[in-house]
């Protein structure tokens, strides 16, 4: 089978890559996924001014077993914006495409990073997050319609009408997906949108200690991993099928070729990987392509466009 795809345009070997934030914080890292068999990747979410982020232990994997998943309330520490358009200028684009993650602290920050960027030269694709669960004091953007309206309406013009994206929270009720989808569908320049982010204030017990077990925000932070599988497909396909301008990137609980190909089954062009690549490192991408080659070879498919979006109902 062949499991080459293009995305807005360009050409991918295969539609892994990594999930922002996983493996993409700093340059070795970028240069470990650019040496993967990763079809395209993303740098970890910026903000205009280098962060620290939150108190450790910020990460954890929940069991070693079944179900499994990750907590983690890093904060947005990360390198500074200028690091990572810095990287845009050096990355090898003939080998794969590459997304540029920004979620600035403000609409100003935001514009600021969005005004270099228009201006630079790389043909990095622009994702915006509107989804850290993480930074204490500031509410989701996704989960405020009308700040994700405003955001909108400025970034898509300061960018001159440039294809992006958006990194979006899960929803979990139809009204949700119904307002979120008809705000980006007045933006035809939102070229996809990736789902999902973290589940959000989740809260994890170790019963031992009878603590929680990350040292951020009293333990609450977002949830990835096994958990998140039938969210984040119902956000793939719901946005899908409200969507049909746009592409969409699936996120959340890929680590195998199974959960690949029931993303791409509802709709994902691109499918990322966040817990997994976290805990197995950038081998997991030759592994989850051979595995989603033989359930394509088993099914008797020759490429993904013969079962992407195909999902049946009942
Ligand atoms: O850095 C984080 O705490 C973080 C971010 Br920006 C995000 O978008 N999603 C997440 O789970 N963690």
């Amino acid at each position: 089978p062949n499991l080459a795809t293009t995305f807005l345009d360009l050409p991918l070997n295969n539609p892994l890559m990594n999930a922002s934030g996983v493996w993409c914080s700093v340059g070795s890292q970028l240069e470990a996924l650019q040496e993967s068999e990763a079809g395209a990747m993303v740098t970890k979410s910026c903000t205009l001014q280098p962060r620290d982020g939150n108190p450790e232990p910020r990460y954890r994997v929940l069991n070693g077993d079944k179900p499994w998943g990750s907590i983690n309330s890093m904060g947005l520490p990360n390198e500074g914006f200028a690091y990572y358009l810095r990287y845009t200028e050096r990355h090898d684009y003939e080998s794969k495409p590459l997304f540029i993650s920004i979620s600035g602290l403000t609409l100003d920050d935001n514009l600021a990073m969005i005004d270099s960027l228009k201006d630079a030269v790389t043909p990095a694709i622009l994702e915006i997050n509107l989804s850290c669960p993480n930074v204490p004091g500031k509410a989701q953007l996704g989960y405020d319609f009308d700040a994700m309206d405003t955001l909108l309406a400025e970034v898509t013009s300061g960018y001159g009408q440039r294809a992006l994206g958006v990194k979006l929270p899960p929803y979990f009720d139809i009204a949700h997906f119904d307002e979120a989808a008809a705000i980006l569908n007045r933006y035809p320049s939102v070229a996809f949108v990736t789902c999902i982010n973290s589940i959000g204030n989740a809260l994890a017990i170790d019963i031992d200690s009878e603590s929680v077990i990350i040292k951020p925000k009293d333990g609450f932070g977002g949830l990835g991993g096994d958990y998140v599988l039938p969210t984040a497909l119902a956000n793939v396909n719901a946005f899908y099928r409200r969507c049909p301008e746009k592409a969409i990137i699936g996120c959340g609980g890929v680590k195998s070729g199974q959960e690949a190909f029931m993303h791409i089954l509802a709709g994902a062009t691109l499918v990322q990987m966040g817990t997994a690549l976290y805990e197995e490192g950038p081998s997991i991408f030759g592994r989850v392509k051979a595995e989603l080659s033989e359930i394509m070879e088993k099914k008797g498919y020759s490429s993904l466009s013969q079962f992407h979006g195909k999902l049946k109902t009942l």
